[in-house]
């Protein structure tokens, strides 16, 4: 399904004047207004193949229906919703779940839509029916030699598919870990975890960056190998340059300062990017903005004056992707109001008086430091996210647009009432 250019021209003819209202009233109060707009409009958040179908849950799965059925229209609902917000310029595909039938095709219908790929996931937390050995004890950390090794070729299998998308980042996120005490030797199982991701490392195309994503628990509930940045950042400081840790907003115990590991790791030069979601519990992979806005924001605060202080570029320099999964809104949807509290997020941190901040600090101005960044945080800056949205080509509110088009009703029509997604 596409969505015409009259239609986005026609919503945003109708939105114009409330919108033009609202926009002059805030831009009046923000410093190089057209700088951080363009900002905004180059910034674009990655898509998860997995995240277009209805998540469930260990007890069930709701499907609305409408559901991409194959790699091909995967990239189509991608499409749809760029063509909408502008902000979604890529997808990240999991392997085995969306292994392409033909690279170049997927390559050229990516591009019809003005999407390239993403960072490619491996998968070694399932067993696939045609696989020789079993990941129930783990992976790169297995006791056995054969495993690890099946597991070794997986991951480089997945760079091969990524060569040939022009993909140049591998996320490599295990399951393994132990559920009981006494079950695993810690120090042997980092070491053979380490000297897997060696080899996977030693097959990285010189253009590529390894992500090692950490998380605290889940599907193993005594240890994970990976478990958190610490041990993350060994791993990617042993592996070498092209190698770095990957933020998963829901890895963490709960009430860890996110925005602080955000600000070392961006510090010792290996953040490598983010998993957005938001979570209440633990890896609850709820839409990114729902639960905690102001932690949101303050990742953000670090993330812009970190990266200003380095001198990186916002957009390329690190990866930014959504990673969320859940059982009642329509995915679509819930992936516009993701991207759209990640904007929001990011353009409040932009709006943050980094100098009059820092004055505070150095001065020990706990009051006026907290002024400063509840000033921006409290800024309704949404008719500067629209109007990023409106200089791109994109509708000025995407999910109302989303709406009056019936666009789930028409994907329904076309694909089906029970089409489910392939995937989790
Ligand atoms: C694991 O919980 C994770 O966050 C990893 O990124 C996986 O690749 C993804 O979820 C798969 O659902
Ligand atoms: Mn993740
Ligand atoms: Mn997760």
């Amino acid at each position: 399904m596409l969505i015409e250019k009259y239609a986005i021209q026609e919503h945003n003819n109708s939105a114009a004047t409330a919108h033009q209202r609202r926009f002059e009233q805030l831009a009046g109060q923000v410093p190089q207004v057209d700088s951080l707009l363009q900002k905004l409009v180059d910034f674009q958040i990655a898509i998860p193949s997995w995240a277009l179908g209805t998540g469930g849950t260990r007890f069930g799965r709701f499907s609305g229906g409408g559901e991409p059925r194959s790699l091909e229209e995967k990239i189509e609902d991608v499409g749809l919703l760029h063509t909408l917000n502008r902000s979604s310029d890529a997808v990240s595909l999991h392997i085995p779940w969306d292994i392409p039938t033909s690279a170049a095709s997927l390559k050229a219908l990516a591009a019809q839509f003005g999407l390239h790929f993403d960072a490619m996931n491996s998968n070694t937390f399932q067993d696939q029916p045609e696989q020789a050995h079993s990941y129930k004890f783990g992976s790169l950390q297995h006791t056995d030699k054969a495993v690890r090794k099946q597991a070794i070729e997986h991951n480089i299998e997945v760079i091969r598919y990524g060569q040939e998308l022009g993909s140049n980042v591998l996320s490599v996120w295990l399951a393994d870990g132990s559920s009981f005490p006494g079950q695993l030797n810690f120090r042997k199982a980092y070491q053979r975890t380490l000297e897997s991701l060696q080899e996977i490392y030693a097959a990285l195309p010189g253009d590529w960056k390894v992500f090692i994503e950490y998380k605290a628990f889940e599907p193993n509930f005594y240890s994970t190998t990976v478990g958190d940045w610490g041990q993350s950042y060994t791993l990617a400081t042993k592996l070498g340059s092209k190698a770095y840790t990957l933020v998963d907003l829901g890895h963490h115990l709960p009430n860890a300062n996110i925005e602080q590991i955000v600000a070392l790791l961006l510090n010792e030069g290996k953040l490598g990017g983010f998993h957005f979601n938001d979570s209440k519990y633990g890896d609850d992979d709820l839409t990114t903005g729902s639960i905690n806005p102001y932690q949101l924001f303050l990742i953000f605060n670090e993330l812009v004056e970190g990266m200003d202080a380095r001198g990186m570029n916002h957009v390329s320099d690190l990866g930014w992707m959504i990673d969320a999964s859940h059982n009642v809104k329509d995915p679509l949807e819930d992936l516009l109001q993701a991207v759209e509290a990640i904007k929001i997020a990011y353009a409040q941190a932009l709006l943050v008086n980094t100098k009059a901040l820092q004055e505070a600090q150095e001065q020990n101005d706990v009051t006026m430091a907290q002024e400063i960044l509840q000033q921006a945080y409290r800024t309704d800056v949404r008719p500067l996210v629209a109007e990023a949205r409106l200089r791109a080509g994109g509708a000025l509110q995407p999910l109302h647009l989303f709406r009056s088009l019936k666009v789930r009703d028409r994907l329904v029509k076309e694909r089906g009432a029970g089409a489910v997604a392939t995937g989790l």
